[in-house]
């Protein structure tokens, strides 16, 4: 299948959730995200397993445009000893419970991510592998919170650039995203440690693709963007950051709310879109987590071998 991924910059994003397999792929490639209502598939098989289907959901929808999988990470979160909420990217295998590189407790409050916070927008894996990040996500939902929280947003990267190039005082950060350097932090809810990487907040990729990169510009004590360390400009650098980490709030303000149901996986253009949640009480709501490299990603990454890794994305 030849992924065509141009679309409109549009703020608000809303999917529709869909049966027909066809109608996804669709929905994907035109809005950057899809949800696909697999019921049928649920119903037909006595033996489903969400793990399972979610290994499968990739090459369902990407056909062989699908390069690359790492395996379902289970997201759910749990009260831990401390009276704090972790993630427990459990799964099922005992050698997955001796892993110790799960989302812990340090993890969650470093990070400040929890069940009860926002998930502000961003983009997966970008932590450990920066610009190569993968290229499609899939959220398998098993459980939904049961008393509404925790619904899904995304925004669009061309929107966000488009409105900040619709401001005459702000248009030159527009062009100065692609070309200005600068230094990213990263945490993640999920693992453990953070990533640094330096480079410009907005790349264009040879397909067209809008990739605009989304640290935590909203709420974060310490600062995640910053300018190089040998910046000719530091202050403009830094009213570049500030005008779009302006825009991201705007947009992220802004998004559409969805909720996933049950038997339903939220596609997601991890490179043309950011996305986030909302916080949630309910610790039963279980959504299983596949990171895609397609053949039009920006590459595959060091570590990331081509076909489906037993590896999930919490271990790396
Ligand atoms: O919990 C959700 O709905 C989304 C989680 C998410 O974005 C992530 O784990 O990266
Ligand atoms: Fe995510």
């Amino acid at each position: 299948m030849a992924l065509r991924l141009k679309r409109e910059a549009r703020s608000v994003l809303a999917p529709v959730a869909r049966k027909d397999l066809e109608a996804v792929r669709e929905d994907l490639q035109r809005d950057g995200m899809a949800i696909w209502d697999f019921t049928d598939v649920k119903n037909e098989n006595p033996e489903f397993s969400f793990e399972r289907f979610a290994e499968q959901v990739p090459s369902m929808v990407l056909g062989d445009a699908c390069l690359a999988t790492l395996a379902p990470t289970e997201i759910r979160m749990k009260i831990s000893d401390d009276g704090t909420a972790e993630a427990v990217t459990l799964a099922a295998s005992a050698e997955a419970k001796t892993h110790n590189k799960y989302g812990t407790a340090s993890s969650a409050k470093q990070n400040k991510t929890t069940n009860q916070t926002l998930d502000p927008l961003h983009l997966d894996g970008t932590k450990v592998y920066g610009y190569q990040m993968p290229d499609f996500i899939f959220l398998v939902c098993e459980r939904p919170c049961s008393n509404g929280g925790g619904a899904n947003f995304a925004v669009e990267a061309e929107a966000v650039l488009a409105s900040i190039r619709a401001d005459p005082s702000e248009a030159w950060v527009a062009d100065a995203l692609f070309s200005t350097p600068v230094q990213m932090l990263y945490f993640s809810v999920t693992s453990t440690g953070q990533g640094r990487w330096v480079g410009p907040l907005a790349v264009r990729l040879p397909d067209g693709r809008l990739l605009l990169q989304c640290p935590n510009v909203f709420d974060a004590v310490e600062p995640r963007v910053r300018p190089v360390e040998d910046s000719q400009d530091p202050t403009k650098d830094q009213a570049m950051i500030d005008v779009f980490a302006k825009h991201m709030r705007q947009a992220m303000n802004k998004a559409a709310r969805f909720h996933m149901s049950a038997n339903q996986v939220l596609c997601v253009d991890n490179l043309g879109t950011s996305h986030g949640r909302e916080p949630y009480e309910d610790l039963q709501r279980t959504l299983w987590r596949v990171w895609t490299w397609s053949s039009q990603s920006n590459g595959l990454p060091e570590g990331v071998e081509a076909g489906a890794s037993r590896k999930r994305d919490c271990e790396v």
